[in-house]
């Protein structure tokens, strides 16, 4: 082999490294809500999608989402939790508290209006 295939071998294995890796075993990173007097708080900044996405609470807990939208694009303007049957605007560069009951664990999506931004509320015990 020459060093130009040498190259595109190992170029080749670098991007199916990365596709891989992308693809199987990147996790995206969850955040536990923090208690504070009975209540679960949570911070998300919504800016082009929900951070964090993925959100840890404890089951029969009341859970207080604040949700502080950084950005005034007509997509993030209302969210919704099917589950809990709830849509709440959301005014660019305000907080808006959003408080919810899990009564149930599993995993509960919620999503901007054209459900196109994701976030996933994950319930325990
Ligand atoms: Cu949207």
């Amino acid at each position: 082999m020459n060093s130009d295939q040498i190259f595109v071998t190992l170029f080749g294995l670098l991007l199916a490294t990365g596709v891989i890796w992308y693809f199987f075993l990147y996790k995206k990173q969850s955040v536990t809500a923090k208690e504070s007097s009975g209540v679960q708080d949570v911070k998300i900044l919504v800016k082009g999608g929900y951070d964090p996405e993925l959100i840890v609470v404890k089951k029969n807990k009341p859970v207080r989402l604040n949700f502080y939208r950084d950005e005034t694009s007509s997509c993030s303007e209302t969210v919704v939790f099917p589950d809990f049957r709830l849509r709440q605007e959301l005014p660019a560069f305000k907080n808006t508290v959003i408080e919810i009951l899990p009564q149930q664990t599993g995993e509960f999506d919620f999503h901007c209006d054209m459900n196109m931004l994701h976030g996933k509320l994950i319930v325990e015990e």
